[in-house]
């Protein structure tokens, strides 16, 4: 198997009970209507059904024959007379229901919606149950999704390279669009609609604004129109100087009334291509990137500008709140909280603040960013990196929905306790209509889209937490694995256990105790804790652990930095006592003492080496887990993984001794000698180069 049908693979039932059952309950269908949405859908079901039940299934004209009826009331004055209303009533304009009826004391299902996406929705719903093994014999589900915008963004460049890509070239073809359509567009339409994802940026956020040329346009609108039918709309980055650029304005100022009536007509001209264009991801003065700033004024007066062009076509502006300026001096955390919590109620009505899990940049631990509970009057999405670029890139097995499920159930106290990260984005805590959730992309065109067979996993996670942040990270690990690789229990519980170890095993073989961004410099490839040559400051791993003779750690207390303090209160003291801040985050927090007693009874430096040791230990028991397993995953996948435990594991090994062994430079004391000795010496890692590592890929 090479992994390209992801978790959409429909295989036969296996469980012959079940298979029967099945077969008996859904072989007769129907589903009216001709929208585009509702012929995918009716696409999807028979190659699903034919695929799980290994027999055709026969569409009916009328639902009385029908044992699966499909669709909502307006597509069929039949499905209309079921007395679904109360649970229809419920799902939305993009949720579903699926229930076990009678009808002329005949036993059916029904699969219906609101909207023919709904049922779309429904569909891939219901094959996931089958997929899975679900009993389908007395189904009651009314499912609706907790956020509005749930949303891939690709940084992919118009010349195919992907930016932290580490699957390949980008699956878009510009110079073959528009005519030629690719079918991997429609699969990875697909793929997104089963799990609910609803938009997708097909553009780098470090943006070209030759995408906004006419020629790009009719490109980026045969993209649209593939995606239009699975409920997918297409978004762009704008790049800030585009005015400029491609428009020959001598100025991109947002005040400046040309400069404003040139987005407007440019937005104009879009929609005329793309009636349904979703709208612009927007980076501005960040990393050398243009923005507001360039002319004195604020991200609310940028995002302004575009949301009041965007508002008639009923656009969003996703605004980015990753900021950290060259000449401040201040801590780079502090710089996103300390520019945007001042412009909370200063923007449009349609613009989302975009927001990175963690305040610094997708490191394997951070803690939540504080801008989440700090602005009740501004819709904040947030935003994950699926693409592994501090997380081992697309060698490293790392299962992130435990990293995302953190975030999400931390607390923010911003109006007392339970306060959740999770109420902010949902919009149930400061009663937001604009909510969502992103994250960038790890596809490209390698054959199974991610590179690792388990980078699938992180995709699949980021739709179905997007639509359910209250889905379990094991549950998203169970389902994933019975459509990925099926369905017998020991194969089940054995990846399933690996994938929920696995998050934890990376953070402890890579930053252990909240060590951060101590990785190789520009191609953030492995360790480099040592490295201080960077242009920045804060660029160098140095200027993040702080190790010196007394400890290690980055004190942001009020005796430091301060970062602290854009917490609320409760936060801010639970990470401010050395005592009650919990290990994970203590160096992420303080400087610390390398003898400092932790919980264990062990001193600081032996935690981190005992950290570092069980990491590795952890990715060792990983590879045995797999092994295990030889009979029960096909060929290709199964040495796929094999092969690249084995790199994972040589990889664990490479940040554990580098660190320890620099580390130990400051601690002055020794690696318990209980522990297997590295086998470099520290100079041995400072001189490893790297010409083949991917960089940031412009
Ligand atoms: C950093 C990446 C850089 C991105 C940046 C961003 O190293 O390539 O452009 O994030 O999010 O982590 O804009």
């Amino acid at each position: 198997d090479d992994g390209y049908r992801l978790w959409l693979r429909y295989e036969l039932v296996n469980n012959s009970t079940l298979l029967s059952n099945y077969r008996n309950a859904v072989t007769s269908v129907y589903l009216p209507g001709t929208s585009p949405s509702l012929l995918a859908a009716k696409d999807e079901l028979q190659m699903g059904l034919e695929g799980l039940l290994g027999k055709k299934v026969s569409f009916q004209n009328t639902l009385a024959n029908a044992q699966l009826v499909v669709g909502t009331p307006a597509s069929s004055s039949q499905i209309a007379a079921l007395p679904l209303s109360n649970q229809l009533s419920k799902a939305g304009d993009e949720g579903f229901v699926i229930v076990s009826t009678t009808r002329s004391q005949k036993k059916i299902i029904a699969i219906a919606a609101n909207t023919d996406i709904g049922v779309l929705y429904g569909v891939f719903h219901f094959l996931r149950l089958m997929q899975t093994q679900q009993n389908i014999q007395h189904l009651a589900v009314t499912s609706a999704p907790k956020t509005k915008y749930r949303l891939i963004d690709h940084w992919d460049n118009l010349n195919r390279t992907v930016e932290r890509g580490y699957a390949g070239f980008s699956i878009w073809n510009w110079h073959t669009l528009p005519r030629y359509i690719d079918q991997r567009y429609i699969d990875y339409a697909r793929a997104n609609a089963s799990i609910g994802i609803n938009g997708v940026v097909v553009t780098n956020v470090n943006a070209n604004a030759l995408i906004l040329t006419k020629e790009y346009l009719e490109k980026v609108a045969a993209l649209a129109n593939v995606f239009r039918p699975y409920g997918i709309k297409i978004y762009l980055t704008g790049r800030f100087s585009a005015p400029i650029e491609i428009g020959k304005l001598k100025t991109a100022d947002p005040l400046n009334a040309e400069v404003r009536q040139w987005w407007k007509n440019k937005i104009d001209e879009i929609y005329t291509n793309i009636p349904d264009f979703g709208g612009f991801l927007i980076k501005a003065n960040s990393e050398g990137q243009p923005g507001p700033q360039d002319y004195k004024r604020t991200h609310a007066d940028g995002a302004n500008m575009f949301a009041e062009a965007l508002a008639p076509h009923k656009g969003i502006v996703m605004w980015r709140a990753f900021v950290y300026s060259n000449e401040s001096p201040e801590d780079r955390l502090k710089q996103a909280y300390a520019e945007f919590k001042p412009l909370d109620g200063k923007f449009n009505n349609n613009v989302a603040i975009q927001v990175k899990n963690g305040p610094l940049d997708f490191q394997p631990r951070e803690p939540f960013s504080p801008l989440f509970g700090a602005m009740p009057k501004t819709p904040l999405f947030i935003e994950y990196q699926l693409t592994q670029e501090y997380l081992g890139f697309s060698t490293h097995l790392v299962f992130m929905a435990p990293l995302f499920k953190e975030v999400l159930n931390a607390d923010t106290y911003e109006k007392g306790k339970g306060s959740t990260v999770a109420k902010v984005l949902d919009g149930s805590l400061d009663g937001q209509a604009l909510t969502g959730m992103a994250g960038v992309a790890n596809i490209g065109n390698d054959i199974n889209w991610t590179g690792h067979p388990f980078g699938q996993a992180n995709w699949y996670t980021l739709g179905r937490l997007a639509w359910d942040h209250q889905l379990s990270s094991a549950q998203i690990a169970n389902e994933w694995v019975r459509q990925t690789f099926g369905n017998s229990k020991p194969l089940v519980d054995t990846v399933e256990k690996m994938m929920l170890s696995s998050r934890e095993a990376m953070v402890n073989y890579m930053t252990p105790l909240g060590l951060h961004h101590i990785m190789g410099y520009g191609h953030h490839y492995g360790p480099a804790p040592w490295f201080d040559k960077a242009s920045r400051a804060d660029w160098n791993p140095v200027y993040f652990h702080k190790a010196d003779s007394i400890g290690i750690g980055f004190d942001r207390t009020a005796n430091g930095t301060n970062y602290l303090s854009q917490y609320a209160p409760e936060v801010r003291k639970q990470f401010e006592d050395i005592n009650t801040c919990p290990e994970e985050y203590l160096l992420w927090f303080h400087h610390v003492s390398w003898k400092h007693t932790m919980k264990s009874g062990r001193n600081l430096w032996e935690e981190l080496c005992y950290r570092y040791y069980a990491g590795v230990d952890s990715v060792r028991v990983m590879q045995k887990e797999w092994n295990s397993l030889e009979k029960l995953v096909d060929k290709q996948r199964f040495n796929q993984v094999k092969m690249l435990l084995a790199v994972q594991e040589k990889e664990a090994v490479w940040w554990r001794n580098s660190c320890l062994l620099y580390f130990q430079t400051f601690s002055k004391m020794p690696i318990p000698p209980s522990y297997e000795k590295p086998d470099q010496t520290l100079e041995y890692y400072k001189n490893l180069n790297f010409p083949f590592a991917p960089g940031n890929g412009r």
